[in-house]
């Protein structure tokens, strides 16, 4: 690599930093509300109920209020949807509306919207709507299912996935077994808690026919689909816009009620309507995610060696298979993702998902993955604990080897390469492993318990089309770039990459401007906008630069080789001899040219070149991994915690990640992208739960009663690679964006239990909240 080409791999902060700190970051709720009718909804304040009757006059007649709209309103615009994913047939929603319509389903469904001249107005005036509500039992999953009270007949109705994997012959090898571990796990249900509430400013032009609509969301693509379908306009006359998103993971890949509804009421009544979700709304009518149990059997020969692994998976879904892409990732990932990275000779894994009266459960940053890492990663400590061994000699006797040529795993899981030994090594060098383990032996003496939890992770990262593609489910999954020098010699390049604050349009800006020896300032970043950029799937999966990037780095390959036959004519050189340096070509003898004047050569003086014409200067790119499914990372992070025996209370004193995404082109981002992920999954293990009462109503929506981590309860997060490049795509990046959350809750699981090791206690309930601590220290719960 020429000394003047190191921008991929160098650390740059990220471009909109300084912009959004300074408060100038364009929110979708900040668009200029000139005109616009603001929503608000009446929502159901019952998990299960029938509505008999409204009564909106009142509400109609208030002051500032435009009008009150309920289903049959909306139904003149746009029907109920339904998901269905085809490759799982019985897998069948209730079909949803905007507006509920005889039955809801969950508590904080949207029931009534009021369309108001002020959002404080559209509240007031919901005080005078009145419903009449019929209620209904709830349907509610306890909270230990594997408990013989659970009778899985008397739930059949609400049976939305039953799905197992086997190879081998678990039974027998557990059976045979020299030591089996057994152990309980429930995961919490969780939910984003973004920054930026979820909203929606959506305008519908009666004379053209065109509806556009600015959303905070991750994939505007999807949207513009969704949105063509329910209101049957075509493709050409949506336009979906997503400005500064402020936070996401996940939570906003989705299609919810409230939004469609803001966006039927633009198309119903012409006027310009704007929706945001305040914090309890956000709380009660977001994507949840990950509410899960599970039981575990791990069997091993007497060296510690496995031979064999059982899990029984249940998941509690909401009321409906979140849309588009359905409810059911946590339960598949969970199943397929647990023995990925070891040898597991046998293995029988059944996953069930029930529908219940709870908000619909949706992605949420590395989806069923870090549930899969928790399970995998206890039974084997529990299981060195059996044998006698080190954790971490557990591990590195049971890692699967590399593969020697991409192949998929006996689940499925396909790798190209597998480093995590040499993750483990590191890791365990840059955390003085050993060191720790001696003051965790001494400081036991004294009563303080300390703990040590390591995970490993295979991680699916860039996944492509065949996700979602067999499912019928229409998302885009390749990436795209359009890359053009302008007329004045700039270089605009256009991207379906959306971010949401991780950084990745700069990390594109590098790839671009390496290539072309400009400076990434130099390069006009466009994306969130389907009327703009080319199409492609957006954020999720941690595609940006695993994708996104191969796909920019081929525009600018593309591009160059085009500048090239343009100016080595004008410099009267071969195209060889040319470099790109400093905004401008390069040839022998100090000759020069600038963009400017090659693209004012070819915009309006073509005639200067052989033949008078000029290739465009422009270049469209996609990328999707070639010959995989999606391009699997893998990794291994440390948790070190303290628990207090007389409180409960985990305090985390370290932690550590070693993760391998191929190719880093914006370390800074990297890291910042990992650690934030583990703060997630810290929060997750400690402290994040939606609680929700037994007849379904949730008791913590607020950011009082709902912890989310703060800065004063993270340890440093060292973070170090290895780095493989993909051999997939040029540039060799794979993605990385939740790395950290996939491994984190089973780094704190591990840790929390080694902890409590020496009080014969372990936790099984995520969060581990000191209530729980304390209730398995003395005995009060149950294995
Ligand atoms: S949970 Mo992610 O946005 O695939």
């Amino acid at each position: 690599m020429p000394a003047d080409r190191t921008l991929i791999g160098a650390s740059a902060p990220r471009a909109s930093a300084r912009r959004t700190v300074e408060g100038l970051g364009r929110y979708t709720d900040d668009l200029d509300a000139a005109g616009a009718a603001h929503v608000a909804f009446l929502r159901s304040p019952h998990a299960h109920a029938r509505i008999l009757a409204t009564e909106l006059d009142e509400a109609r007649a208030a002051p500032g209020v435009t009008g009150v709209y309920t289903a049959q309103h909306l139904a003149a615009v746009c029907g109920p949807w339904q998901t269905r994913l085809a490759a799982l047939p019985r897998h069948v929603s209730p079909p949803q509306q905007a507006l509920a319509g005889e039955i809801v389903r969950y508590q904080g469904e949207p029931v009534v919207a009021v369309l108001a001249e002020s959002r404080r107005a559209a509240e007031s005036a919901l005080e005078l709507a009145w419903v009449e509500f019929e209620d209904l039992d709830p349907a509610i999953l306890p909270p230990d299912i594997f408990e013989p009270g659970f009778d899985p007949a008397a739930w059949e109705p609400q049976q939305a996935l039953d799905r197992s994997i086997a190879y081998g012959d678990a039974a027998a090898a557990l059976a045979g077994a020299a030591h089996v571990v057994r152990h309980r796990f429930s995961f919490g249900r969780q939910t984003a808690v973004s920054l930026e509430g979820r909203a929606v400013d959506a305008g519908f032009d009666r004379r053209t026919g065109r509806l556009t609509v600015h959303q905070s969301h991750q994939a505007p693509f999807q949207m513009q689909q969704i949105y063509a379908d329910l209101f049957g306009l075509p493709l050409g006359r949506v336009q979906v816009i997503a400005p500064d998103v402020g936070g996401a993971f996940g939570g906003k890949l989705h299609a919810l009620p409230d939004e469609i509804a803001a966006v039927a009421l633009a198309v119903l009544t012409g006027r310009r309507v704007k929706f945001t979700a305040d914090r309890l709304e956000s709380f009660l009518a977001d994507a949840h995610a990950r509410e899960a149990q599970a039981e575990a059997r791990l069997g091993v020969d007497a060296e510690g060696r496995i031979l064999g692994l059982e899990i029984e998976f249940a998941a509690g879904l909401g009321a409906y298979s979140i849309y588009p892409r359905g409810s059911v990732g946590d339960a598949l990932q969970a199943i397929q993702l647990a023995p990925a990275a070891y040898r597991v000779p046998h293995y029988a894994a059944r996953a069930r998902a029930w529908f219940q009266n709870k908000a619909p459960v949706g992605a949420y940053r590395g989806v069923g993955q870090p549930i899969a890492f928790a399970i995998m990663e206890q039974m084997l400590d529990m299981a060195a604990a059996a044998c006698g061994l080190d954790p971490a000699e557990m591990r590195r006797r049971n890692y699967r080897a590399a593969p020697e040529t991409p192949g998929p795993t006996e689940t499925g899981v396909v790798l190209e390469s597998l480093t995590t030994r040499a993750c483990l090594d590191m890791l365990l060098a840059e955390m003085d492993y050993a060191g720790l383990r001696a003051e965790q032996a001494a400081l036991r003496a004294e009563g303080v318990y300390r703990g040590i939890g390591l995970t490993t992770f295979v991680e699916l990262t860039g996944v492509g089309a065949q996700l979602y593609g067999p499912q019928q489910v229409r998302v885009a999954a390749q990436e795209t770039c359009r890359l053009s020098l302008e007329p004045d010699g700039s270089l605009t390049c256009r991207t379906s990459v959306t971010d949401q604050g991780q950084g990745t349009l700069g990390g594109l800006a590098q790839i671009v401007a390496e290539t072309l020896g400009v400076a990434p300032e130099a390069v006009e970043m466009i994306a969130g906008d389907t009327g703009a950029t080319p199409v492609g799937g957006g954020a999720w999966a941690s595609r940006g630069m695993a994708l996104g990037g191969e796909a920019a780095l081929r525009a600018a390959r593309g591009l160059a080789g085009r500048l090239r036959a343009v100016a080595a004519p004008l410099l009267q050189c071969p195209e060889e001899a040319l470099r790109f340096a400093q905004g401008g070509l390069e040839g022998p003898g100090g000759a020069r040219i600038s963009f400017r004047e090659i693209a004012e050569t070819v915009a309006f003086r073509p005639y200067l070149l052989p033949g008078g014409t000029a290739p465009a200067l422009e270049v469209t790119e996609s990328f999707l991994p070639p010959d995989l499914p999606y391009l699997a990372t893998n990794g291994v992070l440390a948790a070190h915690v303290e628990v207090e025996a007389e409180t409960g209370l985990t305090r985390v004193l370290g932690f550590w990640a070693v993760d391998d995404c191929g190719r880093i082109v914006n370390p800074m981002l990297v890291d910042g992208q990992i650690r934030g992920g583990v703060v997630q999954g810290i929060g997750a293990a400690l402290f994040e739960e939606c609680r929700y009462s037994a007849d379904g109503q949730l008791t913590n929506g607020s950011l009082v009663d709902y912890r989310v981590p703060m800065a004063a309860d993270m340890p440093d997060i060292v973070v170090r690679h290895i780095e493989t490049p993909t051999r997939q795509s040029l540039l060799g990046a794979k993605g990385v964006g939740e790395a950290g959350t996939v491994g984190a809750l089973g780094a704190m699981w591990c840790a929390v239990n080694d902890a409590l090791a020496p009080l014969g206690a372990s936790v099984r309930r995520q969060p581990f909240t000191p209530e729980h601590v304390l209730s398995r220290i003395h005995g009060l719960e149950e294995d």
